[in-house]
């Protein structure tokens, strides 16, 4: 398939080292690499070294400033396919037609965390996607979550201060539970739908691949006719929507830091390219105002039982990069790099951060000529009178560098909107300069009731557990108070829940909002459950019988089930499959299921710690044993649900349970 990134990109990628002499950046070959010029092989180093000087000068510069949100991410290539014309709704030429296959960059992160932070910390997660369309980049610089932190821009700074790690003493490192974070909160209840998000399974994804994707902002639809529509933008995963329990991430952030990232590498890798349906919500221009919401505020969500969101196309991601620094590290997103027939709204956090993306890269990428590294490209040609700058890669010829010009004929030449030139959409605007907020934006709480209304319980008890953690872990009693007093706005019974755990004063009275409406869609309960690219660890106590491993490990293949088989050594079986893993560098929670295999009349300690997390975890569990008194020495037992007895149920019972993931109603 032609890719018009990928053959972009590759001009640029050198593989040439093989069988290549080693030079200096000059080109001069070099007879000697591991030792620098000395005066006397005992004496000193000579300042005429000049290899010594521009290999030491190189390193001592490689590093960049690290984002200063978002700073640990992922990057993988792609393509989007659309489905069919939306030309009623759009002039944007790569969602017109359906044949054309647009090639994108994606880009995963946590937001709080450095660069080398772990993955599965608690967190917003960053769903950045750069499209290389004919007519220009076009940016959807997207969250997991729907809906943001603050309504105006300019409390940005405020918000990630709060958030970081304390200035005193850069602590903690990849969490939000720490006291400027929840005083922040307490005290700007705006954040309060967010929040609720930001505490609920949403931000401990089972995997990049496994999560949704949101454009937050409402933006706007431009069709040829000049024809406005209000749009959200979701992605929807294939795999649908599933986290892990907080125990699990916590102790994965530890046992496997890059546990994310490594799950994203190794499912391209493998073939098991990544998918996400685009999904639009569209709102007509004259119905701006037929709800019980403004639609330019970024903390609500458009229910999608009032709004359907109509699936338009389909993102794949199928090649790794080459490199990490150059691709996923250099790319620069920007939520104002749109194409004709995509314009934004009057959203105020969206408008600053059309300010923001392109200054952050200055320092970041070190200067204007950004646009100009390689994966930043577009894929069209590109022609005005910019010139010069730090890292000009480009020999611009000729005399003029201006507009208008005589002397090259007035090129480059502006383009009439019939031929493609940007028009912004002619929107009447009338006001008086004010610095405030619309009364449409003031109601913070209905939306977060309505988030936790739609949610199943056990989603609702993992909320008032992560507040009771988060809460938990500040000292301030005032900040807990008033956070207590912002969940009081919202439910009650989280207030009083949580007030307990945490040792705080619960208002005496009860403010929340009175409503029992629901949106189903925002329960991840309801999210689509398949086998698919699931992990199992099968666990060997004892010598297994190997042909009925064999038909075990082929059934869960067939399913598309991984597996690792964890034993005491790493060896072969029986010459033909190998234990991959040992019980030291194999951990329950890096695995979705654990399959146990016992032939022994005792259980090694370890595999009895094993099949207690996963367990715990409410993970499926599979189990071949010979000697059930053996289990004893456990906590399990048999009869619970998720727990799969191979002598009776069969392999598929297994798998049906390993596409199930948590069984919710065991006795943990
Ligand atoms: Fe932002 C990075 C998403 C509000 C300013 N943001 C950044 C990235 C994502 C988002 C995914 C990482 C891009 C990458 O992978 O390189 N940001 C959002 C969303 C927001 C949001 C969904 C609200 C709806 N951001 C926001 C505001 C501002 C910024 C209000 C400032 C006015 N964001 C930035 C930034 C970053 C950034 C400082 C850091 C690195 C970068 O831009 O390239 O400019």
């Amino acid at each position: 398939m032609v890719n018009k990134k990928m053959d972009q990109l590759k001009k640029y990628t050198i593989n040439n080292d093989q069988n290549a002499g080693l030079t200096t950046n000059q080109g001069l070959k070099m007879a000697e690499d591991e030792f620098s010029l000395k005066a006397g092989l005992r004496g000193p180093t000579l300042m005429e070294d000049f290899h010594f000087r521009e290999k030491m000068t190189h390193f001592d510069h490689e590093r960049i400033p690290e984002r200063i949100v978002h700073a640990r991410g992922v990057g993988a290539h792609g393509v989007f396919q659309l489905y069919e014309s939306l030309e009623a709704y759009t002039k944007a030429d790569f969602l017109n037609d359906p044949n054309k296959t647009t090639p994108v960059f994606v880009r995963f992160s946590t937001v709080q965390g450095s660069r080398g932070s772990s993955d599965t910390v608690r967190d917003v997660r960053g769903f950045a996607v750069k499209f290389y369309t004919d007519e220009g980049n076009y940016d959807l610089v997207g969250n997991n979550i729907p809906v943001f932190f603050i309504q105006d821009a300019i409390k940005f700074p405020d918000f990630v201060h709060a958030v970081k790690p304390e200035p005193h003493n850069e602590i903690p490192q990849g969490a939000s539970a720490h006291d400027t974070f929840w005083d922040f909160i307490g005290q700007n209840h705006e954040s309060a739908h967010m929040v609720m998000w930001a505490m609920s399974d949403r931000a401990i994804p089972r995997s990049l691949r496994m999560m949704e994707g949101f454009g937050v902002h409402t933006f706007r639809l431009i069709n040829k006719e000049g024809q406005a529509h209000f749009v959200k933008f979701h992605w929807k995963p294939k795999l649908g929507i599933h986290s892990q329990v907080w125990d699990e991430a916590q102790k994965a952030a530890g046992k496997n830091p890059d546990f994310h990232r490594q799950d994203l590498y190794e499912a391209i890798e493998k073939g098991d390219y990544p998918e996400w349906e685009l999904g639009l919500q569209l709102i007509p221009e004259e119905d701006e105002f037929a709800f019980d919401f403004d639609i330019l505020d970024p903390t609500k969500i458009w229910p999608e039982e009032e709004v359907p969101v109509k699936i338009v196309g389909k993102l794949t991601l199928n090649r790794n990069v080459d490199n990490f620094f150059a691709e996923t590290e250099q790319v620069a997103f920007h939520p104002g790099h749109v194409v004709p027939g995509i314009d934004f709204s009057n959203d105020p956090l969206l408008q600053g951060r059309l300010f923001s993306y392109t200054d952050t890269q200055l320092s970041r990428l070190g200067g204007p000529n950004f646009h100009q590294i390689p994966i930043n490209q577009p894929v069209c040609p590109f022609h005005n009178n910019q010139r010069d700058g730090m890292h000009q890669m480009t020999i611009h010829h000729g005399q003029t560098s201006y507009h208008k010009n005589a002397l090259n004929n007035n090129q480059p030449e502006p383009v009439p909107v019939e031929q493609g030139g940007y028009e912004h959409y002619q929107e009447k605007v009338d006001g008086r300069k004010v610095r405030g907020r619309s009364d449409s934006f003031l109601d913070f709480y209905s939306q977060a009731k309505l988030f936790y209304n739609s949610l199943a319980p056990f989603e609702q008890q993992h909320i008032k557990d992560a507040f009771s953690f988060e809460l938990g872990k500040c000292k301030s009693e005032a900040v807990k108070n008033n956070a207590v007093a912002l969940l009081n706005r919202i439910d009650r019974s989280i207030a009083e829940e949580v007030a307990k755990n945490i040792g705080a004063v619960l208002p005496q009275e009860n403010l929340e909002v009175k409503s029992v409406k629901k949106s189903p869609a925002l329960s991840m309960a309801n999210t689509i459950k398949k086998p698919d690219t699931r992990c199992v660890a099968i666990l060997l106590n004892g010598e297994p019988d190997s042909a009925q491993l064999l038909q075990w490990v082929q059934a869960l293949a067939a399913n598309k089930v991984n597996f690792s088989i964890v034993d005491k050594h790493l060896r072969t079986i029986d010459g033909e499959l190998k234990v991959t893993d040992t019980y030291d560098t194999a951990d329950a929670s890096l695995f979705d299921a654990a399959l146990l295999i016992s032939t022994s009349t005792k259980l090694e300690t370890k595999a009895i710690e094993f099949i207690e997390m996963t367990f715990n975890h409410y993970k499926p569990l599979g189990i071949s044993i010979n000697d059930y008194a053996a289990l004893e020495k456990s906590r399990i037992t048999i009869n619970e649900p998720g727990i799969f007895d191979l002598a009776k149920n069969t392999i598929n019972d297994f798998i049906t349970g390993i596409a199930e993931a948590r069984f919710w109603n065991r006795t943990v």
